[in-house]
């Protein structure tokens, strides 16, 4: 963004955290517990993935064994586990923005590592699946190249003394609290990008929290600053979606004045995952009627507290009908902002004005225009 922001302190080098900071692997690591967990007659159960984000091998092991209470040793289920994992790590999928930080730091010649809890072994693996990853980091660093993983510091201090800096001139980005408490106490200045929902709280020792790698603005830490912003919006790899239109809250059009189609979360569970929430904009065709601009919130909307990530786009049109179980199809061709609470539904409907404004100027730009003729927003009648 254009917009001119207070300087955090000046650093010189970008520490990066591998799973769920650059790839997410929550995923894979999700799927393959599942697996493993039936032979054991378990079932996976979503909230232990607290205990194992961010956790060593043997530790995220160990919670498993103890909190499922199977008849095994840590050691004899990491055994099991890790050659299922390492056939999975083909799947992984980078987070949105990863690749374009990435690129970003590398022509503008920052010097980048990678400092993960997972074996160096592993880390390997992981990145030989990601274009033009490996030739990006000066240095790598596993959490078998070191004596005590996070949240101890070791790992970020010698990552620092691999790319001949100081501490306090590495900026660490990281997902996980145990990683956020070793660059701090690395007294390194640390970014978080949370990689569970609704767990801002328990980052507070970070120097910025973001709710992805979408919003990080280097600039604050006197790195230069990203060029792709156009008119207030972020261009994304478009994506596609569509399906029937499904009952939300019936709160839109009467609490807010402004109606949002709901998409069923129950189709998308993998473009929930993969996508930040956030605030996207792009064309959307609707059945039988046409196509028209579309801006939209993927999340929990803070402000009513939902317990289920929602898809809510609003038709930037005049309708003066509901269209439920009507055909809906999305082209999202770009970010506008993160997600946020507001201190009163006043401020709320005026940003969400204000969103509308924005993407409806920017869906005029050729760059975004040309996806208004999709094919895959008309819906075979
Ligand atoms: P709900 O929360 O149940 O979706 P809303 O009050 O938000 O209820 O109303 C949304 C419904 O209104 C949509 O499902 C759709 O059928 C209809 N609708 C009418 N105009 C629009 C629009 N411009 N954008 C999105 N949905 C619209
Ligand atoms: N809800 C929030 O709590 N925070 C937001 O930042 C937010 N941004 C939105 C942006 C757009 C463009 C739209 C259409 C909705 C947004 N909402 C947000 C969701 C809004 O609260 C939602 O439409 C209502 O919950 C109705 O279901
Ligand atoms: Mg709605």
């Amino acid at each position: 963004m254009s917009t001119a922001q207070p300087l955090k302190k000046l650093v010189s080098c970008v520490i990066l955290d591998l799973d769920g900071t650059l790839p997410s692997t929550d995923g894979v690591i999700t799927n393959v517990l599942k697996v493993l967990l039936v032979k054991y007659g378990k079932q996976w159960d979503g909230r232990e993935a607290q205990k194992i984000v961010g956790k060593t091998p043997v530790e995220g092991a160990a919670a498993i064994v103890k909190g499922y209470q199977l008849p095994c040793t840590t050691e004899e289920f990491t055994a099991e586990i890790t050659p299922m994992f390492n056939d999975q790590w083909c799947n992984i999928k980078s987070h949105p923005g990863a690749n374009r930080l990435i690129k970003h730091l590398n022509v503008h010649g920052v010097p980048m590592a990678v400092a993960s809890n997972s074996p160096q072994a592993s880390i390997e693996s992981k990145i030989s699946y990601q274009q033009g990853w490996k030739e990006s980091f000066s240095v790598i660093i596993g959490g078998d190249e070191v004596k005590m993983g996070k949240p101890s510091p070791e790992i970020f201090l010698e990552a620092a003394k691999r790319l001949n800096v100081e501490p306090s001139s590495c900026l660490v980005i990281e997902d996980s609290v145990p990683g956020v408490t070793a660059g701090k106490a690395a007294g390194m200045e640390v970014v978080a990008v949370p990689s569970l929902p609704k767990q801002t709280h328990l980052y507070t020792s970070a120097d910025e929290i973001i709710n992805s790698l979408l919003d990080l603005q280097p600039e604050k830490w006197g790195l230069p600053q990203f060029q792709d912003w156009l008119e207030s919006t972020l261009p994304l790899e478009p994506w596609f979606i569509g399906g029937p239109v499904i009952k939300g809250f019936g709160r839109g059009s009467k609490v807010l004045g402004i109606p949002t189609a709901n998409l069923s979360a129950e189709g998308y569970s993998d473009v929930l995952s993969k996508h930040p929430s956030g605030v996207y904009f792009g064309w959307a065709g609707l059945s039988n009627r046409g196509v028209y601009k579309m801006v939209m919130n993927i999340g929990w909307n803070p402000y009513f507290n939902n317990s289920e990530k929602s898809i809510e786009p609003w038709l930037l049109h005049e309708f003066h009908a509901d269209f439920y179980g009507e055909e809906l199809r999305l082209v999202i061709v770009g970010y506008i902002r993160p997600e946020a609470n507001f201190p009163s539904l006043e401020s709320l409907v005026a940003k969400i004005h204000d969103d509308k404004k924005v993407a409806e100027r920017a869906l005029d730009l050729p760059l975004y225009s040309k996806y208004k003729d999709d094919p895959r927003l008309k819906t075979t009648l």
